[in-house]
């Protein structure tokens, strides 16, 4: 039942996507502008959940959370050359106040690298402030010209997470960049989200950095999505910020920065890996709401059932809870939040009040059981988790079916056909080989597997090489 449920939800994701993050509550997508749209209450409460999350793993690390201008002078955000020239179709300008035109054109921030450094400049004189380490979680505006789709593809990003750090040596850089790496493997592992980490090749790093490392999913589909990116930005922007200590032999150098974020797309492939054909299936990590309880009132017997209610919201007090009292059938509730991916249902029915008990049903596996009050607590402690563990296994076995090899040309063309997902390969990291490899499969390179080395030859030329290449047909 579970296999043909999931088999069906993940040939018509696309349609499967849109319909149910509407209907579950998520989000409006009738915003008249495109590429933006309304957080719903619920879907907000979802957000915010995940956003603490976010905030916890970076505050227990040393990070600390700033708040930053959106708009950035245009002297500023055009000093960085490579980085300018990264984003100069993508950025949206204010011109004007009121009707006046602005002597200074401002940027309305697509990443806030150039409205954070000039402020490192003025903050950093030795390298005892370093290493500094700050974050926000603001909104990014990028005019997107790919088909913009809710979630994923947004022209207002309106859940980034940035990290911007400065360090005193490349070393420590390079340390940061691991740290990054582990805060956001450790993010996804409570989302229960798989990833494959790749390195970039240098003509898709991020505009103005020295190397990207990103962490990519693949969707129900079998495409992949970018869901984060760490970057070492080397003295790349100090050179131009201007960001100059005083190191501990009493020299002048540049400090090293890096940088690393993450968008909407985690809360997207939240929603798109657990779902299933009767809608979402939440984790209890971000859920709004971890259970929902349903008193099942039959006449006669309220009082008995009301005031066995009364007894069962104490057990559920650390817990995040819903009633769910609406003058409504029990089924027609049932339907209603499933639908909304609510882990678990507690049914409080006469009969359970006679028993005193509860039935507990759980959300991703649609099972349904009896619980006594007296073991009610733990039994909700332990299911939580098993539901995470579920979830979380369950998404990655489903990244380790899609993700193949292929020795030739041909042979990842036949596996992009029957079902997509990403493929390792080996590749000599010429250039032309990497364009005959886009242009005959159509994929995009994902970049190096640095967690792997394989001896192989390089499918579009044939030179011997030991890095192992993941490709995919992206997002
Ligand atoms: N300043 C750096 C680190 S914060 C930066 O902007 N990196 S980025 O350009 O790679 O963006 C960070 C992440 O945002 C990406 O890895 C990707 O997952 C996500 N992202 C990028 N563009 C969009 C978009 N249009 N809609 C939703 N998410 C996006
Ligand atoms: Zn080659």
């Amino acid at each position: 039942m579970d296999k043909i449920k999931r088999e069906r939800w993940k040939r018509k994701f696309g349609e499967w996507f849109s319909e149910n993050i509407e209907n579950a509550g998520i989000i409006d997508i009738r915003y008249p502008i495109k590429g933006t749209y309304v957080w719903l209450p619920y879907g907000f409460k979802l957000r915010k959940h995940l956003i603490d999350l976010l905030r916890r793993l970076h505050n227990e690390t040393g990070h600390e959370e700033t708040l930053f201008p959106l708009l950035i002078p245009e002297q500023e955000f055009m000093k960085e050359a490579k980085h300018v020239k990264g984003f100069e179709n993508e950025v949206y300008w204010v011109t004007h106040g009121g009707i006046e035109e602005l002597n200074v054109k401002l940027a309305i921030r697509p990443t806030s690298e150039t409205a954070i450094y000039p402020m490192f400049a003025l903050w950093i004189r030795s390298h005892k402030d370093m290493p500094l380490k700050i974050y926000q979680v603001v909104n990014v505006f990028r005019y997107e010209t790919k088909s913009t789709k809710p979630l994923i593809r947004l022209r207002e990003i309106t859940t980034f997470k940035e990290a911007h750090t400065a360090h005193a040596t490349k070393e420590d850089a390079e340390k940061q960049v691991k740290e990054a790496i582990s805060i956001y493997k450790k993010f996804f592992d409570e989302l229960g989200i798989p990833y494959i980490i790749s390195k970039r090749p240098e003509w898709d790093k991020f505009p103005g950095a020295e190397y990207t490392t990103a962490f990519d999913t693949i969707m129900p589909d079998g495409k992949s999505l970018q869901i984060a990116t760490v970057h070492n930005l080397a003295q790349n922007f100090s050179k131009t910020f201007e960001i100059k200590f005083e190191d501990v032999n009493g020299e002048q150098n540049y400090a090293y920065q890096t940088c690393y974020g993450i968008s909407d797309r985690a809360i997207a492939s939240h929603l798109a890996l657990h779902g299933d054909d009767l809608g979402l299936c939440l984790s209890p990590e971000v859920a709004p709401f971890q259970i929902v309880v349903v008193p099942i009132l039959y006449e006669g017997k309220e009082e008995a059932v009301n005031a066995h209610l009364k007894k069962v919201l104490k057990i559920l007090e650390n817990f995040r809870i819903h009633i769910d009292d609406r003058n409504e059938t029990p089924g027609s509730k049932f339907y209603y939040w499933e639908k909304k991916g609510v882990p678990l249902r507690i049914e409080i029915g006469p009969k359970d009040a006679e028993a005193n008990a509860v039935t507990v049903a759980i959300r991703s596996n649609g099972k349904k059981e009896q619980v006594k009050l007296e073991a009610l607590s733990l039994h909700l402690k332990n299911t939580i988790l098993e539901i995470k563990n579920t979830l979380r296994e369950r998404a990655w076995s489903f990244l380790s079916e899609m993700t193949s090899s292929a020795l030739s040309l041909e042979e990842a063309e036949k596996i992009l056909k029957r079902k997509g997902g990403i493929i390792k390969t080996s590749w000599c990291g010429k250039k032309e080989c990497a364009e005959k490899i886009e242009n005959e499969l159509n994929v995009r390179l994902l970049g190096i597997n640095e967690e792997e080395r394989k001896k192989g030859k390089c499918i579009a030329c044939g030179e011997e090489t030991e890095s192992v290449l993941n490709i995919a047909k992206a997002y």
